[in-house]
């Protein structure tokens, strides 16, 4: 028995359009998963189902918006009606830097509702699916933020880390109607987000110096994580978050 197949299985991952998203949903499709991907944008989803079909990939695209309510009801509903959902993974966020005494209430609100009252959203009405079987996975993208503050990224710091207290809440209400709900906590990748920051010599100096591993790491590597708490192997872990960060937490 492969504890980490994830044949008959099919998983919803938000902001999956690109990045660390794609890059998960790539990878519980190469073990065995049929994959939902999500974004706002139909055209960049239909490009990224394009190119796991192209793989051999079963996917499907349900475009909608997971910061407003009603367009996560509508959309949910229709991932359900496509048949079972048994893996969520709440990857959907945004980032923008700027000086706390900068952040006006709007920065503010965008980047909470994206990172973390989204992901609420989402598990909130895939739980009763997943708790009426009696079987499921949740697993939320958490950060280094979610342990650490770095300047100029307040707003993220605070929902990635509300998003770890939210997925010890969600194992609370559910673990026992047999879904597991667990994090994954990225240290630096390589994604579009993160941009900016490749770009700026110094910082990248400063974080290949910070981490132990001393490098960044490529979105691929988040997919083993993503697989084990994604499959039976993880049917015992509740409620924990696993860092991929090349040592970062670990090391002063
Ligand atoms: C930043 C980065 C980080 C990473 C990641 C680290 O501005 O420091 O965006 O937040 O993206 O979240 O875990």
């Amino acid at each position: 028995m492969n504890l980490f197949d994830l044949t008959g299985k099919r998983a919803l991952i938000t902001g999956s359009g690109g990045g660390i998203g794609l890059a998960l949903a790539r990878g519980l499709a190469e073990h065995g998963a049929q994959v939902v991907l999500n974004g706002r944008d139909p055209a960049r989803l239909d490009v990224a189902a394009t190119q796991l079909r192209a793989e051999g990939h079963a996917v499907e695209t349900v475009p909608f918006d997971v910061t407003d309510e009603a367009a996560v009801i509508a959309g949910v509903a229709q991932v359900l009606a496509g048949g079972e959902l048994h893996i969520l993974i709440n990857n959907a966020g945004i980032q923008r830097r700027t000086p706390l005494t900068d952040v006006t209430l709007e920065l503010w609100n965008e980047v909470l509702t994206a990172n973390l009252t989204a992901a609420m959203l989402v598990s909130r009405e895939v739980a009763p699916h997943l708790l009426a079987r009696g079987s499921g996975k949740v697993v939320n993208i958490l950060s280094l933020m979610s342990e650490l503050g770095r300047k100029t990224i307040a707003p993220y710091t605070a929902a990635k880390g509300g998003l770890k207290m939210l997925t010890r809440a969600m194992c609370a209400e559910w673990a026992a109607g047999g879904v597991q709900v667990n994090g994954i906590g990225p240290g630096y990748f390589t994604t579009e987000m993160n941009q900016a920051l490749l770009a700026d010599a110094a910082f990248t100096t400063w974080i290949e110096a910070r981490t132990p591993a001393g490098r960044w790491g490529d979105p691929s590597e988040l997919v083993g994580a993503a697989v084990f708490l994604s499959s039976e192997a993880s049917n015992f872990v509740n409620g924990q978050v696993v860092y991929v960060d090349g040592g970062l937490l670990a090391v002063l």
